[in-house]
């Protein structure tokens, strides 16, 4: 098994979960350090730029996913091409104060920071990404 912090589409109630069958660890959690958040080009996509120690913590959920999951979620994210989501391993601590402070190790899908074109930038940075934020979200045509 593996476990995946997801801050965007992937979120349950969110454009992309059809796509997470992973099994929910309880609550909520925000990386333990800053990082870019931002809304990308005209689909709005969901960036988490790999700068960490920029922008601000972010929140997220974190899933415990098998094999099969994960390979799936690697396809959507497109990790296997250069302009796509890197998958990797990023501190995740929980959001309420009382659950305890003690980060975890788990995977996360960020953008390379070359990728970023600051003209493409529509919104952020932002401490998480709301159904709001996914209001605008256009998914990619896949022909
Ligand atoms: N899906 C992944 C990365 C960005 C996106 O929209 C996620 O929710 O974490």
């Amino acid at each position: 098994m593996h476990r995946v912090f997801v801050f965007g589409t992937l979120k349950e109630g969110f454009p992309n979960f059809a796509t997470n069958k992973g099994r929910r660890i309880a609550g909520d959690f925000v990386t333990s350090q800053a990082y870019p958040l931002y809304l990308m080009g005209e689909r709005h996509s969901p960036w988490l730029v790999d700068l960490p120690g920029a922008g601000l913590q972010v929140h997220g959920q974190v899933f415990e996913v098998d094999d099969e999951t994960l390979a799936a979620m690697d396809r959507l994210e497109r990790v296997h091409e250069p302009d796509g989501y890197l998958r990797t391993r990023v501190a995740v601590e929980p959001a309420m104060q009382d659950m305890g402070r003690q980060a975890i190790e788990v995977f996360a899908y960020l953008k390379r920071a070359v990728q970023l074109d600051a003209s493409q930038v529509r919104l952020g940075p932002l401490p998480d990404y709301t159904l709001a934020h996914a209001a605008l979200y256009r998914p990619r045509i896949v022909v």
